[in-house]
């Protein structure tokens, strides 16, 4: 089976020091780099969070504080965030020590100022990022799927992912999550085991 690897949004603003923190962050790197040197993948994509400022999921251009809750119905919510990933930004950037020449492409999301995207495949109003077409144009059929935040990204990524068709691994180990509500990272794993998806160690 042709084998894709997937790495959602490793940016400094989601790293301990960043702006959207996820706690232990940084203890992905050593993972994500020693998993990316396996030639089993045929391809490497990578997701880049990739805001303008005035971006209608960032709180302060509602007037509101981080993490209120918040629905558009049109792909902003559910709750609205700290200003992070600004195009251009430190905090957009790749974090230093993730190997990120390694990247075969990058698919920048989140550009349009009313529509989040979560998902490396769609933006939250169901717009295609051309991700699946890409894939499938190499003939991937299996994708291992690591990055931040795991139960955000990482889960909307994983369930576009099943939409599609492709086998999933998630690795474990290199994924951490945000947890905005207690228990979101356990109930994003038992999610992921129901679906058939595949928790594997790299
Ligand atoms: C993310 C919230 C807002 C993520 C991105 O990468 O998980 N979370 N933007
Ligand atoms: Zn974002």
């Amino acid at each position: 089976m042709r084998k894709a690897l997937l790495v959602v949004d490793v940016q400094n603003d989601f790293y301990e020091t960043g702006a959207l923190p996820v706690n232990d962050a940084s203890k992905i790197n050593t993972v994500v780099n020693r998993t990316m040197k396996d030639p089993v993948y045929k391809v490497i994509v990578a997701s880049q969070d990739w805001h303008p400022s005035n971006h209608m999921s960032f709180a302060v251009n509602h007037g509101k504080d981080p993490f209120t809750p918040f629905d558009n119905g049109k792909g902003i919510g559910p709750v609205l965030w700290p200003v992070h990933c600004q195009q251009g930004s430190h905090g957009a950037e790749f974090h230093q020590d993730i190997e990120s020449w390694r990247f075969d492409y990058i698919v920048r999301k989140g550009t349009h100022p009313h529509v989040d995207s979560y998902s490396i495949f769609k933006e939250n109003d169901g717009t295609q990022l051309g991700t699946d077409g890409l894939l499938k144009a190499l003939g991937t059929e299996e994708l291992d799927i690591c990055g931040l935040a795991l139960d955000y990204c990482l889960k909307y990524t994983v369930h576009d992912a099943l939409l599609a068709g492709f086998k999933i691994n998630v690795i474990i180990n290199g994924t951490k999550g945000v947890e905005a509500n207690q228990g979101d990272i356990q109930r994003t794993i038992e999610e992921f085991k129901s679906a058939g998806v595949k928790l594997i160690e790299r």
